[in-house]
């Protein structure tokens, strides 16, 4: 009997201890806010630094980010979102993480990496504009990449820094749109 007192104890006091911190910090009451989720966070940060890494034609850091968007969509969690997120999200997910994938197994080829991040751009597109990003981005484009057939991506700057293709041309290309 008093051992099982004594572990009630333990339960409340793990529990009470677990429970104070988060209740402090949260200043504010959840609300119905369609604030982006965490999740579709953590995929544009590895998005953008996948972007960024292949700028500076930095093939082994934009495998790093490919790698890392595969777990954030691996980790994705749909169950707050509306039958309309989820359609468009089910729709874009399986061909983005393909990739994703594909740009973290080709390290020493950056010219592979770029044809997936070509398609990879455009399904990002579609994404920040169904979930937001929390964050204000811009669709830049590139008229010469892929012999003048032209591609766009998603940058955090308004400045232009070519990730298609690189040192060569830095500053090739403009802003298409404003994404709020
Ligand atoms: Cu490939």
């Amino acid at each position: 009997m008093k051992n099982i007192l004594f572990l009630a104890a333990i339960v409340s006091f793990a529990a009470c201890n677990s429970n104070t911190p988060s209740k402090s910090i949260q200043t504010k009451p959840d609300t119905l806010d369609a604030k982006p989720s965490p999740s579709i966070k953590e995929i544009v940060t590895g998005y953008l630094s996948m972007k960024n890494a292949l700028a500076n034609d930095n093939g082994n850091e934009a495998a790093t980010a490919g790698n890392t968007m595969v777990s954030a969509f691996q980790k994705f969690d749909t169950s707050s979102l509306t039958t309309g997120q989820k359609k468009t999200y089910q729709d874009l997910e399986e061909d983005a993480r393909e990739h994703a994938e594909h740009i973290g197994k080709n390290a020493s080829n950056i010219p592979h990496q770029r044809e997936h991040f070509d398609m990879l751009s455009k399904d990002m597109y579609e994404l920040v504009k169904t979930f937001g990003s929390g964050q204000p981005l811009y669709q830049d484009y590139c008229p010469m990449y892929n012999d003048g057939k032209g591609a766009t991506w998603l940058s955090e700057i308004k400045e232009i820094k070519n990730p298609y293709l690189g040192e060569k041309m830095p500053t090739c290309g403009s802003v298409k749109e404003e994404l709020k």
